[in-house]
């Protein structure tokens, strides 16, 4: 059998171009501090898995009821992954095929309801997720969406507000979950509201997947939710993959969904890098994990309102904040972004609720701990991010101090090595 480096080595001779670039991001991953609270870096295993044999493989169907021959290993992989999922997550379902977010919402909208149902959902400027019908989106089309925002005052949820658009439209299907809101979701709330128009419930937990799964945050189907969806890469650390997790009596509507109807062969590499991240997710390791992912972001939240920074809702229950970067320094996000580029300490823009700007130039950042705690950061290094965050904002023309931190970043970086590199 040939090992990881010898591939590489062929990858070198056969293509130095390519080789060169995954060199580079290499080194990329190692001396920045990644920030992204949508990003992680996986265990050095699931690497491993990503790049296997099963990447050889096509399985249409499921274990068991295969349309090709020779699933032998397949059907194990996949069944693990299933069983591992239900366990980690408490429900009686999975289907672990979805080849990420996007078609993991897709087969729950396609798969439960009909063309041209309601749902409500977080509008997308407010937190919600593209996927989430944005009208810009084949399914925010396909569907009619009825997007519920944010308090204007405190900036979390209006159950309120839920309740009347609930009332008011009668969607089949109430989903809440978020991409860029830093509070935790009152879940009885929605379940309550859900049930007095008759609606299925959905959570999208794709950036919180592995702060429920290591038991830091709550799990919705403690709360009796139908279906929670999660990508598996963010804060569970595994592949880039999805999975659709449900009750049983939605199961063989879940399945039928994402394969035939929305998809051919699954990804059998990714299912089985989803099966070892979920085997990690059960360890005590991984719920120590979890739980500083929290602290560090609580930690690196205060750290910034000390300096006075501007947070949307004014701090964070989660993994996340939201930087009103014109507000705390002036600047929008895509200036903030690039500044803090330059000392590698990556982030990304982000549109704040009611933002005046548009996407590309938007008024905030969001900033994450996933990653950064995945490398063994605890709340002293957040303090140390907290600062450099600041002095560089509020330097954003300052190429000397850019400079200073930089070198001060790179040398920082080489006490947290990255896991998998
Ligand atoms: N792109 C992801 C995020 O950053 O939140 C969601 O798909």
């Amino acid at each position: 059998m040939t090992s990881p480096n010898d591939n590489l080595n062929t990858l070198e001779q056969q293509d130095p171009d390519v080789y060169a670039a995954l060199r580079g991001e290499e080194d990329r991953q190692k001396t920045g501090i990644e920030l992204i609270p949508s990003e992680n870096y996986t265990f050095p295993e699931v690497l491993a898995t990503l790049g296997s044999v099963f990447t050889n493989k096509y399985s249409e169907g499921y274990p068991g009821r295969r349309y090709y021959g020779g699933q032998e290993f397949t059907d194990k992989i996949e069944d693990l992954a299933r069983d591992r999922a239900k366990t980690v997550f408490r429900c009686e379902h999975a289907n672990v095929q979805p080849l990420s977010g996007s078609a993991m919402n897709q087969a729950v909208y396609l798969g439960l309801l009909e063309p041209g149902d309601t749902i409500l959902a977080m509008d997308l400027s407010h937190g919600g997720h593209l996927t989430h019908g944005a009208p810009v989106s084949h399914m925010g089309k396909l569907f009619n969406f009825v997007r519920y925002v944010t308090d204007p005052v405190d900036g979390s949820i209006d159950y309120d507000q839920v309740r009347k658009d609930a009332l008011e439209h009668k969607p089949k299907l109430v989903l809440c979950g978020y991409t860029s809101y830093p509070r935790d979701i009152e879940y009885e709330k929605f379940k309550e509201i859900a049930d007095e128009v008759g609606a299925l419930t959905m959570t999208d937990a794709s950036h919180f997947g592995g702060l429920v799964a290591g038991g830091a945050m709550r799990n919705p189907f403690d709360f009796g939710f139908d279906v929670v969806t999660t990508t598996t890469h963010k804060s569970l650390r595994g592949p880039r993959g999805g999975m659709v997790l449900c009750t049983k009596d939605l199961a063989s509507k879940i399945d039928k969904s994402v394969f035939p109807g929305l998809q051919g062969g699954p990804h059998m590499n990714a299912i089985a890098a989803i099966a070892v991240t979920l085997k990690r997710a059960q360890t005590e390791e991984f719920k120590d994990y979890a739980k500083q992912v929290l602290k560090n972001s609580q930690t690196l939240a205060k750290g910034l309102m000390d300096r006075q920074a501007n947070l949307v809702t004014g701090g964070t229950d989660n993994h996340m904040m939201v930087v009103d970067t014109m507000k705390s320094y002036n600047l929008d996000g895509r200036v903030a972004e690039e500044t803090l580029d330059k000392v590698h300490i990556t982030t990304n823009k982000q549109i704040i609720p009611d933002d005046p700007n548009p996407p590309l130039r938007p008024s905030g950042i969001r900033i994450g701990t996933p990653a950064a705690t995945a490398r063994g950061m605890k709340e002293g290094d957040m303090e140390q991010l907290a600062s450099w965050i600041d002095r560089c904002l509020r330097s954003p023309e300052d190429e000397a101090v850019h400079e200073e931190i930089r070198g001060e970043v790179v040398k920082f970086c080489a006490e947290f090595p990255v896991p998998g590199i």
